[in-house]
């Protein structure tokens, strides 16, 4: 039996992993851990404050619950990173380096790190950006993930660590907000649209990003962290993909639903950010390697996120 712990627990992709994983594995078979008291939707399972950058903490937690597994998702998003360069790298890279070495030790049979296409800069194509690529990040978060991606390789390569990891897209879901990220915009925007507000857009109206729902960015990582290990044939991090929009695209998909939404446009500094990152992604080895599939296209995404926000809001979450 797989005991998990979740660093980052609290955050947007950490609430909703942690729930999926609850329900597959068993409520006590998941610690969730974080620097920041847990949210409601946590408070059924364990939970423990815990920082990654105090290994000793780490390896405590690790021995005390007899850990097998971790999905360690603890980071600074682009955007605060721009903000906070030595925070950042500190964080994303020594938290990362905290578990590696504790996996090569044997605290962990398995490691999960959540990589972005923030590795890619503006020298690698645009459309259907090949896993291969030149990654030349213009961003501390991108370097921060470019150098994580060669560390995990790094631990697999020299010590047999079983380290998995995924490029994630901007991820949009209605159960937890983003924290920091040049994506965000496209989870702000359904709260604005939901309470009858104009929405004021960070980027531009044709800065086209890849993004993905999150109910299949948590399919893709139990996914591939149950794929058998044979399979594996990218330990730096899979590229991943399913939908790319614009702002403008994503207004219009929302003004079907609701035809008085409005939204402006005044970009800010996260427009540099989005304009060095791919329009769209080539996920070819995701799908050949564990047969990737996503779900939700722009449409069906729409639909979904708008009907359950509104349920979430009126019932006054989050
Ligand atoms: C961000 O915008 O920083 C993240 C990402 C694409 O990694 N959502």
């Amino acid at each position: 039996m797989e005991k998990i712990l979740v660093t980052g627990a609290c955050g947007q992709l950490g609430s909703e992993l942690t729930a999926d994983l609850q329900s597959i594995y068993g409520t006590d078979n998941v610690i969730a851990t974080d620097i920041v008291e847990p949210p409601e939707a946590l408070s059924d399972g364990p939970f423990e404050r815990l920082d990654v950058m105090d290994r000793p903490a780490l390896a405590g937690a690790a021995e005390r619950h007899g850990i097998t597994t971790i999905y360690h998702l603890a980071a600074l998003l682009s955007a605060k990173a721009e903000q906070q360069i030595g925070k950042a790298w500190d964080l994303n890279m020594q938290g990362l380096l905290n578990v590696l070495e504790l996996a090569r030790d044997g605290r962990f049979t398995k490691v999960f790190w959540p990589s972005s296409i923030a590795v890619f800069g503006p020298d690698a194509r645009k459309e259907q950006t090949p896993q291969n690529s030149p990654c030349n990040p213009t961003t501390v978060y991108g370097i921060s993930k470019l150098a994580g991606e060669q560390w995990c390789s790094y631990y697999h390569r020299r010590f047999g660590v079983d380290v998995r990891s995924l490029r994630y897209p901007g991820l949009i879901g209605y159960k937890s907000l983003p924290g920091g990220g040049t994506t965000d915009y496209a989870v702000d925007i359904f709260y604005k649209a939901l309470a009858g507000e104009r929405f004021s857009c960070f980027l531009e109206s044709q800065s086209r990003l890849p993004m993905m729902y999150m109910e299949d960015a948590v399919k893709a990582t139990i996914d591939l962290m149950r794929a058998d290990p044979a399979s594996i044939s990218v330990r730096t991090s899979y590229n991943l993909a399913a939908i790319s929009f614009t702002p403008e695209e994503l207004a219009f998909e929302i003004q079907k639903h609701l035809p008085e939404f409005e939204i402006s446009y005044e970009p800010d500094y996260r427009q540099q950010i989005a304009e060095s990152w791919p329009d769209s992604i080539d996920d070819t080895a995701a799908r050949e390697d564990w047969e990737w599939s996503p779900v939700y296209d722009l449409e069906k995404m729409v639909g979904d996120m708008l009907k359950n926000l509104e349920k979430e809001l009126k019932q006054g979450i989050p």
